[in-house]
């Protein structure tokens, strides 16, 4: 198919379906890598990534910032009626999702229509965004993702949503939980996420933190109780992000979550959707977050993006540096990947970047970096000694005393008997860095 055009209007003129043509393609609106249908360490492409489209990003932001309203007119987003303005966006978002060939999306509630004034009537909006999306779906074959609601942007979370000191604001968020808990079974969505955008403090000085995170454990538990009484079988996510909008968020890191969900007991249901700019604003690198996730066996979705090395905010750009995404994927590849979800564009365009085909651009982009990398990560890990290095460094535990101890069958006294100075062993930083280096 060279043109898809859902419903009866095309947004993005001139643009037929992105197909894979190969690296020595200079065809801007061609994947030079990501082939779907090629098979990587025993899947596709496909199937590996189950790449999203972020539909907040894509189809709502029109690049406003703090010093400025946005930049892009979407064609999409003339109609003053709202519930024919949502159509329009949708319209417009699954020719684009349909012709860049992702299979998912993702979306918060009001991004698929404009929250009302009450509660009723957004109700109402969303059961007719959301019947007209299943349409949308059962026609394109895209499938959701993962939904979520947005607790952060009404004025009424401005203290937090269900870590609100207030039980008020508290049942507010509840309401419009159940809203996009149902929006979200509704559609068959394979995943349902939080990301606690206020769920946080701005100051100590007025906050109660024990109180408000038995609140949210509270609020957690209770989403969990009511989908699985629904039949929803998917996981639940926590994003993890350590500030912004608040100074200091709950679910901070991986292992800040790994911990609150022992402790509210939601180990069997929740599992984390880790974003690449979030992990970098909590000072760690995105490998390091996968790598806590997964060894806890809770790495289940990802939201890709980069931030900038000069900026301390959440620049959400598209993922382009190959070093660190063939790292991600080493890590991606070695834990057997994610654990439900798949790869979320959570990116948006520069402000400057002004016009449609710029969302192709950087999709392509992304889509293939993605798969470049995890080429690159593959050929790493079965065709170099990169693994055989790695393992040997721990071979001192395989056996003898150093298995003993692994198995905890040594006492402090025996290991202290054991030890004394030993030969130094060189970690062999540099060499591990080359390697990577010589396969991309
Ligand atoms: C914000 C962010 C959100 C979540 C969903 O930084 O990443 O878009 O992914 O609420
Ligand atoms: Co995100």
């Amino acid at each position: 198919m060279s043109n898809i055009v859902l419903g009866d209007k095309e947004y993005f003129k001139g643009i037929g379906q992105v197909k894979f043509e190969g690296k020595e393609s200079d065809n801007p609106f061609a994947f030079k890598y990501y082939d779907e249908n090629k098979v990587v360490a025993g899947k596709t492409l496909k199937e590996h990534f189950k790449f999203a489209v972020a539909y907040w990003h894509s189809f709502c932001g029109t690049g406003g910032d703090p010093f400025g309203p946005g930049t892009r007119v979407f064609p999409w987003a003339t109609n003053s009626d709202p519930y024919q303005a949502a159509k329009d966006k949708m319209d417009a978002g699954f020719e684009f999702i349909t012709k860049i060939g992702a299979p998912y999306f993702c979306f918060h509630d009001f991004d698929l229509i404009d929250e009302a004034d009450t509660m009723a009537e957004s109700q109402k909006r969303l059961d007719f965004i959301t019947d007209y999306a299943k349409e949308k779906m059962a026609e394109s074959g895209v499938k959701l993702l993962w939904g979520t609601a947005n607790l952060f942007s009404n004025e009424q979370y401005m203290n937090g949503a269900s870590t609100n000191p207030d039980f008020k604001v508290v049942a507010r968020a509840g309401a419009q939980l159940k809203g996009a808990l149902d929006a979200t079974i509704k559609l068959d969505g394979e995943n349902y996420v939080f990301w606690g955008g206020r769920e946080g403090y701005m100051s100590l000085l007025n906050t109660n933190m024990k109180r408000e995170i038995d609140h949210l454990g509270q609020f957690l538990t209770m989403a969990r109780d009511y989908a699985r009484g629904q039949g929803f079988k998917g996981n639940f996510f926590i994003e993890p992000k350590p500030a912004e909008p608040t100074k200091h968020q709950y679910d901070f890191d991986a292992a800040t979550v790994i911990g609150f969900l022992r402790e509210y007991n939601l180990m069997d249901d929740f599992k984390i959707n880790l974003e690449v700019n979030h992990a970098t604003l909590a000072n760690h690198t995105m490998q390091h977050e996968m790598e806590v996730a997964a060894s806890a066996g809770l790495l289940g979705s990802m939201d890709a993006n980069r931030g900038d090395y000069q900026n301390g905010w959440d620049t959400d750009q598209f993922p382009t540096n190959l070093n660190e995404l063939a790292e991600m994927m080493m890590i991606f590849l070695e834990h057997g990947g994610l654990q439900g979800g798949g790869i979320n564009f959570d990116a948006k365009l520069r402000r400057n970047s002004t016009d449609l085909d710029d969302l192709f651009h950087a999709h392509i982009g992304g889509m293939d970096n993605f798969a470049r990398s995890l080429m690159i990560a593959d050929d790493i890990l079965t065709k170099s000694n990169y693994s055989k290095l790695k393992a040997d460094r721990y071979a001192s535990f395989d056996s003898g005393d150093g298995k003993s101890f692994e198995e905890g069958k040594l006492t402090l006294e025996q290991l202290a008997k054991l030890g004394d100075n030993t030969q130094l062993t060189s970690g062999k930083q540099e060499m591990f860095e080359n390697i990577i280096n010589n396969y991309i």
